[in-house]
């Protein structure tokens, strides 16, 4: 590791701040009096938090400028992780526990009036993502930061992010959350620092023989700065979120002048709105112009900066092949692939280099990460409205396509024509296009096209995908069309291909959905370029996700290891397994559990009105909402042991069952009909239950409104019972699996995802397994089209249950027909819940019996925290580190 001092007189002089009790009360006072925003008679809890966000970005301020000096003195290699969500949260309790002040600032707030987590509090969550691969970007940071490697994220400054959940009695609806209303005290904007980006126009070749792209719509974006710092280390990172605007030379004047005001600003508004919303729906045409548009303005205005900064780092002695020695680009999922044509653009237009020059830089300097096999979320873009928003870049992906071409060509030579083009058809980044002439000669004579009753060849309809051209309810004419009409499928540019051929490395999150990349997904591409193919199982940061959430397990865990170094070297947590069967430290770690139970009790109460016991066990299913994840397995669990327990007399109730406290949470996309359905399912058997009087505190089912990252790190330290029950082979990981289990709690799940690492590290006696396997799904779901699916007993009562109309009768013929039938997608049980659903409750059954042996419950609870260390996000960064973008650690002292 490099340990550097930077000399400058200026930044030694800031670096002596010391920031004491005294000093930190004064700074809070003084952005409290300064803060226009409020009046400086008042210091209630909103200018409290302002007032003290405000002071700890001063401290932040100054070690992210020297992290920046150090950074720009030491021309070190640097990674920037490219993502189109950051799930951050609040950021007052990581920033003061991470500069480890958090004493200091509680005291002081204690002087003005207030306590230090009333004040945090009053902190909007920054909810720029969906769920787990936003969290994950958020994480990285943490970890990039601690470990002080040179690495900046960059992101979109989304104005709304992640829509505010409300449950009413008709499911779920989604308001806007206007996370930036009372201003952000965290970002420094960047007036001095913004890039043109364009979009539309054509190309044209230029008299020296170059393309230059002309004309279209231009718009700028503008930086803005998010320190982000470390724990127990100076090191402050950047996250560069961009935001957007039009520049001031287009504003119309003249349209201003005459009155015609919307005119005017119709290219502000139209600028401005490329970075309102978080992933707007895209089902609309408009909805998918706007999210393309936003990933190229994120992958233009970021390689762009970064370009800046290599130029000027090289001092006037530009070396571009020194690029991916000082540049590594990661991009998070394939919502950045534009980074590929977008470099090679800015080097071979703009910069000069040859194509072969550009495109070795660009696949040194670029790496991929996937994080979903669903073929509906491996993304493709129509390649009419990409050439329509990006010619420029549709040219370089064609030259990147023929040039992939020819390379399967010379591996395989063309001896066997049939092999060759099933190769071709799914390694091609253009999907449904016809060979380039350069080799279609060498497949014979091409077949011919159809010729239509007009006399020309059909021409590739765009318009809609064939699947939902069959559900298409349209009049007669246009039945009768579309039989006249050969119709070919969509032409489409494949961004995963794109990636896969662009970048050095492809990694998978987790080791069983990394084995799927390699010898599924890109099977084709594995067997070319095994090299490239790569497992980084994720991790999430163990400071905002134990040490910090969870601070009376923390203290109990400090104390019985001795040290505090567990929060930096999780490795050192293994070191419990000695205590695990202590009935000293069971003590102390089942009245942290409690502590933290009787928290989320008071929450629960005031946000649902339930009441529940806390002495009942927490068992918590916390996530998007989507039928891969199975909610719908666990409620129907719930509705059997409901149904069984009604049939009991109140002593067999009591014999048999443990009393349970169910939590759910989670938000469905606004547009995922089905996903809506099971929320209003889940609160409606919440309900019916939680009013039965016969069944009292022996079960409560509660769905949380809006869980976001605030909420997930009160629930967490509170569970005792975490459900991670995805179809095998369909959640890429998960992440929440860990910060469950490194908090204590045990986990009921499938082999899918990070489940299968956890349960090798916590040992299998200590995690609940049920469910089917991955390399089984695709043969039960064959089976089950071919009628031969037995459903069990036990499944179909819960459902003639449902559909007795205990929990009313709403949408529940959808969602029980759902898991019936025996063909389509979405239908016929796809997710297999009703082939799991006997190992589920035979499951449930087993982890009553394990709870009422509280003092075995409390060992596996230990050794769950115990065996977690692996899944720190620390661990992960240093393998990216040091396998695929090669950066080494830069110390401020
Ligand atoms: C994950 C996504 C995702 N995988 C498209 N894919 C999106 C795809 O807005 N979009 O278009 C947004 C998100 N998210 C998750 O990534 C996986 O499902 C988890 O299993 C995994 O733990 C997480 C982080 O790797």
């Amino acid at each position: 590791m490099l340990l550097c001092v930077i000399v400058s007189g200026v930044i030694s002089n800031l670096s002596s701040f010391t920031p004491d009790v005294a000093s930190i009360t004064s700074s809070i006072r003084y952005h409290a009096e300064f803060t226009p925003l409020f009046s400086s008679r008042s210091f209630e809890l909103p200018e409290a938090f302002f007032a003290t966000a405000q002071s700890v970005r001063d401290a932040l301020i100054i070690n992210w400028n020297a992290t920046y000096d150090l950074h720009e003195e030491m021309n070190a290699k640097q990674t920037y992780y490219l993502s189109m969500e950051f799930l951050q949260g609040r950021a007052l309790l990581n920033a003061v526990g991470n500069l480890e002040l958090t004493g200091e600032y509680a005291e002081a707030l204690g002087k003005l009036g207030h306590t230090l987590e009333a004040v945090a509090s009053q902190e909007p969550d920054a909810a720029l993502g969906n769920g787990g691969l936003g969290r994950l970007a958020s994480c990285f940071l943490d970890s990039l930061a601690t470990l002080n490697y040179p690495a900046w994220g960059y992101g979109l400054r989304y104005k709304y992010g992640l829509f505010k959940q409300i449950l009413t009695k008709d499911g779920q609806e989604e308001v806007a959350e206007n996370w930036l209303e009372i201003g952000n005290p965290w970002e420094i904007v960047r007036n001095d620092i913004s890039y043109p980006v364009k979009f539309g126009g054509k190309v044209v070749m230029g008299s020296d023989g170059k393309s230059r792209w002309i004309g279209g719509e231009d718009i700028v974006a503008v930086a803005y700065d998010v320190p982000i710092p470390g724990y127990k280390t100076k090191t402050t990172i950047n996250l560069r979120l961009w935001s957007t605007k039009v520049p001031s030379k287009l504003l119309d004047l003249n349209a201003f002048n005459a009155g015609e005001h919307t005119k005017a600003c119709e290219a502000q508004a139209n600028a401005e709105k490329i970075c309102y919303i978080l992933y707007p729906g895209d089902e609309s045409e408009e909805g998918k112009i706007l999210r393309l548009k936003q990933q190229y303005t994120l992958c233009s205005a970021s390689l762009q900066d970064i370009i800046t900064r290599f130029e000027r780092r090289c001092a006037g002695n530009v070396k571009w092949e020194q690029f991916p020695e000082k540049v590594a680009v990661q991009m998070n999922d394939t919502h950045p692939t534009l980074c590929i044509p977008e470099l090679m653009r800015i080097l071979v237009d703009l910069k000069g280099k040859t194509w072969e020059e550009a495109w070795s830089l660009t696949q040194s300097t670029v790496a991929y990460t996937n994080h979903t096999v669903l073929p509906e979320a491996l993304e493709k873009w129509s390649y009419e409205l990409m050439q329509r928003l990006l010619p420029r870049h549709v040219e370089i992906i064609e030259m990147i396509d023929e040039q992939l071409i020819q390379d399967i060509i010379s591996e395989y030579g063309t001896s066997n024509q049939e092999m060759l083009e099933k190769k071709l058809a799914t390694m091609r980044i253009l999907e449904n296009f016809d060979l380039p002439a350069s080799v279609a000669d060498l497949f014979g004579k091409p077949e011919e096209t159809p010729i239509d009753e007009t006399g020309e060849k059909p021409e590739a309809n765009n318009e809609v995908a064939p699947s939902e051209r069959d559900e298409l309810k349209g009049d007669d004419t246009q039945k009768i069309k579309a039989v006249q009409e050969p119709v070919l499928p969509p032409k489409m540019v494949r961004m995963a291909n794109l990636c896969v051929v662009g970048g050095h490395a492809v990694n998978g999150v987790a080791a069983i959905h990394s084995e799927i990349v390699k010898n599924e997904v890109f099977n084709d591409f594995f067997q070319l370029w095994p090299e490239k193919f790569q497992n980084k199982t994720n991790g999430v940061t163990p400071r905002r996700w134990i040490h910090f959430c969870n601070p009376d397990l923390s203290s109990v865990i400090t104390k019985w290891i001795g040290t505090e170094d567990w929060v930096l070297k999780t490795e050192i947590l293994a070191e419990l397994r000695k205590f695990a069967d202590n009935k000293d430290l069971q003590i102390e770690w089942r009245a942290a559990k409690r502590s933290n139970k009787i928290k989320v009790a008071s929450f629960l109460k005031e946000k649902t009105g339930y009441s529940v016991n806390p002495d009942a066990m927490f068992d918590i299913q916390v996530k998007r909402i989507h039928e891969y994840k199975r909610q719908l397995l666990n409620i129907l669990g719930i509705v059997y042991r409901y149904k069984k327990m009604k049939e009991m007399t109140a002593a067999e109730r009591k014999a048999k069952f443990v009393p349970r406290v169910c939590i759910f949470g989670g938000k469905a996309f606004s547009t995922y009909v089905q996903a809506k359905r099971i929320v209003k399912f889940i609160t409606d058997v919440g309900a019916t239950i939680n009013h039965d009087s016969d069944i009292g505190d022996l079960l409560k089912v509660v769905f949380v409104p809006d869980y976001n990252v605030s909420v997930a790190e009160l629930l967490i330290p509170a569970s005792e019972l975490s459900q991670h029950i995805s179809t095998a082979g369909m959640e890429a990981s998960g992440t929440s699996n860990m910060k469950f289990a490194m908090n204590g709690c045990m986990l009921i799940g499938t082999l899918d995802g990070a489940n299968v690492e956890i349960r090798e590290e916590v040992g299998e006696d200590n995690f609940f397994l049920f469910g089917a396997q991955a390399h089984e799904i695709a043969g039960l779901r064959k089976e089950r089209a071919a009628g031969k699916f037995v459903s069990d007993e036990r499944f179909e009562e819960v459902k003639k249950f449902v559909r007795s109309g205990v929990f009313g009768y709403c949408n529940y013929d959808e969602l029980m027909g759902s898991l019936e039938g025996n063909e389509g997608y979405g239908r016929a049980d796809y997710f297999l819940v009703g082939k799991d659903f006997p190992s589920y409750i035979e499951c449930q059954e087993e982890v009553d019996n394990a709870y009422r042996d509280q003092t075995k419950w409390t060992k596996m609870s230990i050794l769950n925290t115990a065996g977690s260390y692996k899944f720190s996000s620390d661990r992960t960064i240093n393998e990216y580190a040091k396998d695929i973008w090669n950066i080494e650690p830069l110390e401020l002292i």
